[in-house]
């Protein structure tokens, strides 16, 4: 029989510079620098979830209805519901502002962040879909930054099991710029499991994949890609949002305040008097 683990030393020496969290939210922003993920929970109620699963199912189906099932299919679009919080139902806006979230991303991104895109997300049963595969979610890019510029908050509509696919994530690959070995990812890949209602936080530069999904039921969730306001967004959401009255805060965190001029005179315009 194995002895049991030893605890880790508290002692330390040689040491100047130190993070002390100071609560918990502190202690997932340190996590999330360091390796690049965590599981943080959203607070939600059961009812508010039942909600949010009925809203996500309608919305699809509308969203299916426009887009037609043959033309997303032949595009490996089928699993995916863009920009979901540019349909009519609020549960989306709730997931892209919720404040835990928000808090969390506060300590991480230096100055301004907005949502750069929001998608549904399928896991389908017994076939492959357009997230089962390593990727940044700044794909192309290989680069490390001191601080994060993005990050994935990706919302489990249901618990996120091994047998369901959920997500693989090769923790620090934040902090390298090369693509990692398939001996390195072999070793060192973690499937991280959540509850219905738990957000996955990830720095977008961190690789990771949907994994497979050997139940018989699909697995849903919302992703919600943060960056700096430098970033182009996926979809323009100003101009979309005709559903919703939105608050100043909703409109500068959709990035309404951010679009570029098209002019020179309308940047001439858009500068405030000092
Ligand atoms: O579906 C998943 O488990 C992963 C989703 C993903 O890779 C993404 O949102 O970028």
């Amino acid at each position: 029989m194995k002895p049991p683990a030893s605890l880790p030393p508290e002692a330390h020496y040689g040491v100047l510079l130190r993070d002390q969290p100071a609560c918990e939210l502190d202690e997932i922003a340190d996590q999330i620098r360091r390796l690049g993920y965590a599981v943080v929970d959203s607070g939600y109620s059961a009812a508010e979830l039942n909600r949010l699963s009925a809203a996500f199912n309608q919305t699809r189906q509308q969203y299916v209805q426009a887009w037609g099932a043959d033309r997303l299919r032949n595009i490996n679009e089928l699993h995916t519901i863009r920009a979901p919080l540019t349909q009519a139902d609020p549960a989306f806006l709730e997931l892209a502002g919720n404040p835990r979230i928000l808090d969390v991303l506060g300590r991480l991104i230096v100055g301004k962040f907005i949502l750069n895109q929001q998608n549904g997300i399928i896991n389908p049963p017994g076939e492959t879909y357009n997230q089962a595969a390593w990727h940044r979610d700044l794909p192309y890019q290989h680069f490390v930054s001191s601080s994060p510029l993005a990050l994935n908050a990706l919302f489990c509509l249901d618990d996120f099991t091994r047998e369901n696919g959920s997500t693989f994530v090769l923790p620090a690959t934040h902090k390298s710029i090369n693509y990692p070995s398939a001996a390195y990812i072999e070793k060192h890949a973690v499937q991280l499991e959540a509850k219905a209602g738990q957000y996955l936080l990830l720095d977008c530069m961190m690789f990771h994949s949907g994994g497979f999904n050997r139940t018989h039921k699909e697995r849903r969730a919302v992703n919600h890609v943060y960056t700096i306001p430098y970033f182009k967004q996926q979809i323009k959401l100003a101009g979309l949002m005709h559903h919703h009255e939105l608050t100043p805060a909703q409109r500068e965190l959709f990035g309404f305040g951010y679009q570029e001029p098209v002019t020179i005179e309308q940047y001439l315009e858009n500068r405030k008097a000092p």
